[in-house]
């Protein structure tokens, strides 16, 4: 075993992509198993590795990871990435969560139907710019520090230039009216390892196209008995 985290997921972002992200910031290299086949994923579920019979499974310090959120605070928490104490840790998971269900609309979009896309597509616009991008951007101004919390960099802030790189592929203007987080976005994508993990080749995944939404219907979706 190399002992670097095992990745196991789709070939694609989905859920797994904000650990990616987080692993890069931390400096930590890990290894990726892409499931494709229905077979691969029922095996994993036979083999008791998915507590929930749920993707994604992270394996980590000998341990068998499910649950997004576990294992990011998981890595957050062990590469000193979850603030300083308690309380600027409940903070960075308020800005977690509240940028996990922007980002729960953006991974749901590639699978809502042709004639819900559009008004998803609005949805998401008005989200980001009247609900969730104004708190980070009022944050920013009225500390005046480079990161969301605790004047250096944590989990919030990594999840924060996904998000916001995320919601720009689908609407390019969206930052107009924050600088702040203008700045925030060519601070965050000029750290070293997060501006390799944006160059072609790194282990970033590309928007999903109908390939990979159609894969992980195939995985996911068909009929499977314990018995
Ligand atoms: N709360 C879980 C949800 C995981 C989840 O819904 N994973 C999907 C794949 S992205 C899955 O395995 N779905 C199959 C199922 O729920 O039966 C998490 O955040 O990890």
């Amino acid at each position: 075993m190399s002992g670097k985290p095992k990745l196991i997921y789709f070939n694609g972002r989905g859920r797994m992509e904000p650990v990616r992200w987080l692993l890069v910031a931390a400096g930590v290299e890990f290894e990726e198993v892409f499931l494709d086949t229905r077979e691969q994923y029922v095996k994993l579920i036979k083999d008791g590795s998915l507590m929930f019979q749920q993707l994604p499974l992270v394996e980590i310090d000998g341990m068998k990871m499910v649950q997004t959120r576990a294992i990011l605070s998981y890595i957050a928490g062990k590469y000193n990435l979850y603030g300083k104490d308690l309380k600027e840790r409940a903070f960075i998971d308020m800005y977690v969560e509240g940028i996990t269900d922007l980002m729960h609309m953006i991974m749901m979009f590639p699978f809502s139907p042709p004639e819900a896309k559009e008004k998803n597509l609005a949805l998401i616009m008005e989200r980001a710019t009247h609900r969730y991008f104004p708190v980070f951007e009022k944050t920013l101004k009225q500390h005046g520090q480079d990161f969301l919390v605790g004047n250096r960099v944590s989990w919030a802030d990594v999840q924060l230039i996904e998000a916001i790189l995320a919601v720009e592929e689908k609407i390019p203007a969206v930052l107009l009216g924050f600088a702040q987080l203008q700045a925030f976005k060519t601070r965050m994508s000029n750290m070293p390892a997060i501006k390799k993990f944006l160059q072609p080749g790194s282990p970033r995944k590309p928007p999903p196209d109908d390939h990979y939404v159609a894969t992980v219907l195939k995985v996911l979706t068909d009929e499977w008995s314990p018995h």
